[in-house]
């Protein structure tokens, strides 16, 4: 696997602009929020300085009231992403800051972990020391911020706003809610997209239909200054997704390691923490099913669909170790496609839905970062051979097809890697499972 490990640096050598990673040369110019985690990661065993550096970029965006933006945008002229600042207009926002510009919604909470890994794998102790004085406050603010104005009926429960937060943008799981958006065309900004320009990509992004929701809500939040208050009043779409609070429960752990460290009372960490997981087992553990469903606030109703998703709570030692073992079974069996052996795991979606897209972004295909998150997640439980295999499967579509952004699950298909090749968050994840192999 040599190779593999050099291709990896490569390509997160590729995408380094002087000022962070990007996602990807082309499609994703500037820096993105969970990407800038899973790439830290993957740095801290090539550079830890620019591992650092990358998450002292991204918590320059960091509003005041601790929320952190989904991207935070460079300088670059020639960088074309839609929406861009002028669309999404966060300078009417409160707490934003002058600069750097930003979006106005955030994405799933890594960053505790991926400060707490780097703190293990710091060159010294002082340096450890020193990171983590610099990230502790600006993590629990970011912590508070989602406690305070993300979980308006005090149950320990996030809830999303818009698809793009939760980072798997067309997943099956939106797609009722988004449903029950009316669209005037008449009313809905004019805008144009620049994802249709990479020819690859292109075919498998998500459709016209999707975006003229995404714009929808984007113009709703807009138009209400980014104000939580009035948002949690008046957004038609407030999910709480299992992927993201289980993440959340994930990083709360890392808040608590770090603050003991630095001799911090957590009790307050402690205490969302605790509530999350009991809420999460009261609100969206699916005993029928055997999995996380996510649930929709507006509707008041479980969304209780085969979504990998589903399985993440695991990241986040939200379930017991019976709940894990139900979800294993998921794995192994027909729902994910562990057994007949015929696909790579894990699917976004089960290969068993009937509206499966093996090509279509979320809606079918295997994507890096959430196998990563499922091989912790098995480890956390000891389930080491299914991780195992997560992680074989996982390499083997790099190794065969290359960097790209997600890959068809089915074993043989004529064409693997979809989406944009050179993808970083690809890369540093190889390279975070490559360098187990280095140190056992
Ligand atoms: C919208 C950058 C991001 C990832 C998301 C992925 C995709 C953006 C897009 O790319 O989303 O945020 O334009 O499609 O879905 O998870 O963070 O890699």
């Amino acid at each position: 696997m040599r190779h593999l490990f050099a291709e990896a640096k490569a390509v997160l050598e590729a995408n380094f602009n002087g000022q962070f990673t990007k996602p990807a040369p082309g499609l994703y110019p500037h820096q993105w929020n969970w990407d800038a985690g899973f790439i830290a990661l993957g740095l801290a065993h090539l550079n830890w300085d620019r591992a650092v550096a990358e998450m002292r970029h991204l918590f320059a965006g960091q509003w005041s009231n601790g929320f952190l933006p989904h991207i935070v945008f460079g300088d670059d002229p020639a960088a074309h992403y839609f929406p861009g600042p002028a669309f999404w207009q966060t300078n009417q926002a409160k707490a934003a800051p002058p600069s750097p510009s930003t979006s106005g919604i955030s994405q799933p909470p890594i960053h505790g972990q991926v400060i707490w890994r780097l703190f293990q794998l710091a060159p010294s102790r002082e340096q450890g020391m020193a990171l983590l004085e610099e990230f502790y406050s600006k993590l629990l603010r970011l912590h508070q911020y989602y406690y305070q104005f993300r979980d308006p009926d005090e149950e320990g429960l996030i809830l999303i706003r818009h698809p793009w937060e939760a980072g798997t943008d067309n997943s099956p799981y939106w797609d009722h809610t988004l449903a029950q958006i009316a669209i005037d065309s008449a009313e809905l900004p004019s805008y144009e997209r620049k994802d249709l320009q990479n020819p690859q990509a292109a075919q498998h992004r998500p459709t016209q239909y999707d975006y003229d929701r995404y714009v929808y809500l984007v113009d709703l939040f807009r138009r209400h200054q980014y104000d939580d208050v009035q948002l949690n009043a008046v957004c038609p779409f407030q999910i709480q997704d299992p992927l993201f609070n289980g993440v959340l429960c994930w990083s709360n752990e890392a808040l608590i390691e770090m603050g003991h460290v630095l001799g911090e009372d957590v009790l307050e960490i402690i205490l969302w923490n605790e509530l999350t997981v009991h809420s999460m087992n009261e609100k969206l553990w699916n005993q029928e099913k055997g999995y996380y469903h996510a649930f929709d606030r507006v509707a008041h109703a479980p969304i209780p669909i085969p979504v990998n998703s589903g399985l993440l709570p695991l990241v986040g030692l939200v379930p017991t170790q019976e709940q894990a073992e139900a979800m294993l079974r998921h794995l192994e069996g027909p729902t994910f496609g562990g057994a007949p052996k015929d696909v790579y795991l894990c699917p976004t979606y089960s290969p068993q839905a009937k509206d499966i897209d093996y090509a279509r972004y979320w809606r079918g295909p295997v994507w890096i970062n959430t196998n990563w998150l499922l091989y912790q997640g098995l480890l956390r439980y000891d389930m080491k051979d299914m991780a195992e295999r997560v992680r074989r499967d996982s390499l083997e579509l790099l190794d065969q097809f290359g960097f790209y952004e997600y890959f068809d699950p089915r074993k043989g298909a004529a064409q693997a890697g979809y989406g944009t090749a050179q993808f970083s968050w690809s890369a540093a994840l190889c390279l975070d499972w490559l360098a187990e192999d280095e140190e056992e």
